[in-house]
């Protein structure tokens, strides 16, 4: 499987994630090195002050172009924050964007995200796209038909990847996986969880092309144990 790790979570929820080693970025890099992942995704900040570092670490990077942080209530949205020129000067080699759907600003995000796609693959670069349903009139973020249709708005709108949170029903993934129609689906890791390593093992088999993880690895003792285990089940 291919695994991306993700450390966006400084803007998306706050340092209240991290303790005194995950709080800092070059430890985040080190493990990615070490774990010889397919690619770790920062924000531009973390690019931008960590250029040598994460050219030196040959580990491909993904710079997440939208973000918004925890303390926005109501209907979310999530605005460009990076072009996509500046995430090639920092050497991506991808870039990432999240979607609302659902939301009442989700057509913001698509006419952003048309853009992003259109100038990212001109350029030659792959596109992950986190689809999260969301708003106050989604009852179920995870239900059969939410991770279906996320999977398949990543399809309509050009995305590479498609980056969705699983629900725990293996056989919801494994239509999600099946709607995407050829896009690459990577199941998110959540927050950490003594479970995590069952749920990864639950889902090998779904079809999922891959995992992108934050929490369950950089809050891990033993990260590069973790690392090992998702990349060690076969797709
Ligand atoms: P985790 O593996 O730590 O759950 O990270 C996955 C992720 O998609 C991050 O990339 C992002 O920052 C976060 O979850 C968003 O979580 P939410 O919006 O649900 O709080």
């Amino acid at each position: 499987m291919k695994l991306f790790l993700a450390y966006d979570q400084g803007l998306e929820h706050g340092p209240t994630d991290f303790d005194s080693t995950s709080s800092d970025p070059l430890n985040i890099i080190n493990i990615a090195k070490e774990g010889d992942v397919n690619g770790v995704v920062f924000h531009k900040g973390i690019a931008i002050k960590y250029f040598k570092e994460i050219k030196k670490s040959k580990i491909p990077l993904i710079v997440k172009l939208n973000g918004k942080t925890s303390l926005v209530k109501g209907e979310p949205i999530s605005r460009q924050v990076c072009s996509v020129e500046k995430a090639i000067s920092l050497g991506a080699k991808g870039v990432g964007y999240t979607i609302y759907i659902g939301s009442a600003f989700e057509s913001e995000m698509f006419a952003e995200f048309g853009k992003i796609e259109e100038e990212a693959h001109r350029a030659g670069l792959f596109i992950i796209l986190w689809i999260y349903p969301r708003s106050k009139s989604i009852k179920n973020d995870v239900s059969r038909e939410n991770l279906a249709y996320s999977c398949r708005v990543a399809m309509e709108l050009g995305a590479d990847f498609v980056k969705v949170k699983y629900g725990g029903n293996i056989r919801d993934l494994k239509w999600a996986v099946e709607s995407s129609s050829g896009v690459n689906v990577l199941v998110s890791g959540g927050k950490k969880s003594d479970e995590f390593l069952d749920e990864v093992e639950e889902i090998k088999n779904s079809g999922i092309a891959g995992m992108a993880v934050g929490r369950n690895i950089w809050q891990s003792k033993n990260p590069l144990k973790i690392i090992k285990k998702i990349k060690g089940n076969k797709k």
